[in-house]
């Protein structure tokens, strides 16, 4: 089913006219409104006038995470606070999250994206939608509840966890889509075949999973194991939620709603832009946001775009499954971590040698982030006498910083290999 089929299915030249209209829009709108983009503006010398053509975007300067912490709370708004209806933040535990303001017109265009998402996995009002994503500040839960009402399917806001009561909803209720991140797919499937749970039991047809790297042997193995259509949605809180970018039934690349997100590849090096199917950063710019227009937004996601009709007929510009990031975000349980918030916290602690190695499992499909510090004799003092003493004040220290429980692992001095070049501080064992 094709939700819209007007602007999902247009030609190239249309869609073209109409991303330039948007994108001069939206840059001047940025300008105008936001002081931010102003100076941004200024320093590079251009004004809105300057975009003549839909190449021109590559004049404009980029935007990252660090820009948009720095705005924090509300600085990149463009609008009266008055106008902004709804807040989000990324799902970062510590220091600035990045904030995401939305009016009553970008709520709309969240349920739209969120309807076409939702209708790609072939949801319709007679559907019951289990959302499990999380309802918070995250984007996962009110995405796809905005996108499930605006088809009139049955959504079921049940949120993330509390696995026994989803199977039972799932049974009872007789559920047909399940959202949530796909390690957590797994540990329902785990749970529900260690239950006896029979598989008739289970009405589901459609996985809609996303918010974390995953892969093609992860998709046969959720296909398998739920008896579903497994598909990967995509999406950022910078640029609206989940709704950026979904698979049809095709299953061979995400859907980008791309007459509301311009996507650009570049070069994470040089930064420059790279032609149609070179695998590179992908740069995100909002083309008709209004409470915060975000301009060439560096997701540091890596894929590469391909042009052309899908066989779903639709012509939404498709990009290829993330298969890593140019930086070294890790998503542990859906939370965002970097191995630096570890480094800090290990830091601040006297006596500790800072040669550390950050081990991500997966068992039970749940991830697990084993830190392996090296044993000193300057850990131990009066207050700390032994070395489960020790393990626990660094657990405690590393917990304050990340807002996770991770296992510390004391090792012997020097254990931890020494690098001439780049440190390997993290080992990610899980299997995406
Ligand atoms: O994860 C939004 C979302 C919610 C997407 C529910 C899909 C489903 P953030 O917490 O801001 O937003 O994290 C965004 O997560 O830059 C990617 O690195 C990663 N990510 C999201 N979806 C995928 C995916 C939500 N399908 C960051 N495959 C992004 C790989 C993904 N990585």
């Amino acid at each position: 089913m094709i939700w819209n089929e007007e602007l999902e299915c247009m030609s190239e030249d249309e869609k073209k006219q109409l991303q330039l209209t948007r994108l001069q829009d939206v840059v001047k709108k940025a300008y105008e409104n936001v002081p931010y983009y102003r100076k941004r503006f200024e320093e590079i010398g251009i004004k809105p006038e300057d975009i003549k053509t839909l190449n021109d975007v590559e004049m404009l300067p980029f935007t990252t995470k660090t820009d948009l912490r720095e705005a924090y709370p509300f600085g990149m708004f463009a609008v009266p606070e008055d106008d902004i209806i709804e807040v989000h933040t990324s799902s970062g535990t510590t220091g600035k999250p990045t904030v995401s303001g939305y009016t009553q017109t970008d709520l709309e265009i969240w349920s739209e994206v969120m309807a076409r998402a939702l209708a790609m996995a072939g949801a319709g009002r007679k559907d019951f939608i289990q959302n499990a994503y999380g309802y918070g500040l995250f984007t996962g839960g009110m995405g796809v509840h905005y996108g499930a009402q605006k088809i009139g399917a049955t959504v079921v806001p049940i949120s993330a966890g509390n696995t026994m009561r989803q199977l039972e909803i799932m049974q009872d209720f007789g559920t047909t889509i399940i959202t949530c991140t796909p390690s957590y797919a797994l540990y329902l499937a785990e749970v529900a075949e260690k239950e006896g749970i029979r598989k008739e039991s289970i009405k589901l047809k459609a996985g809609i999973f996303g918010a974390e790297m995953w892969t093609e042997e992860m998709r046969k193995e959720l296909e398998k194991r739920l008896n579903i259509d497994a598909l990967n949605i995509y999406g950022l809180t910078e640029i609206i939620g989940p709704g950026v970018a979904m698979e049809c039934n095709d299953k061979n690349g995400l859907h980008i709603s791309d007459d509301h997100f311009y996507p650009e590849i570049i070069d994470a090096n040089t930064l420059e832009t790279l032609p149609e199917g070179k695998k590179g950063e992908l740069v995100l710019t909002t083309l008709t946001r209004e409470g915060m227009p975000i301009i060439r937004f560096r997701t540091k996601d890596i894929t590469a775009l391909r042009k052309g009709k899908c066989s779903c007929g639709r012509t939404l510009i498709k990009m290829d499954r993330i298969t890593g990031r140019t930086d070294d975000m890790l998503k542990i349980r859906g939370v965002i971590v970097f191995p630096s918030q570890i480094e800090k916290a290990l830091l601040r602690i006297e006596g500790l040698e800072p040669h550390y190695q950050i081990v991500v499992t997966r068992p039970h499909h749940l991830d697990e982030i084993e830190v392996l510090v090296e044993n000193s004799e300057k850990l131990f003092s009066d207050e700390v006498k032994h070395v489960e003493e020790a393990k626990k004040m660094i657990e405690d220290y590393i917990h304050s910083e990340i807002g996770l429980r991770v296992n510390v692992i004391l090792v012997e001095p020097q254990s931890i290999p020494r690098s001439e070049g780049k440190a390997v501080r993290v080992i990610d064992k899980r299997e995406f």
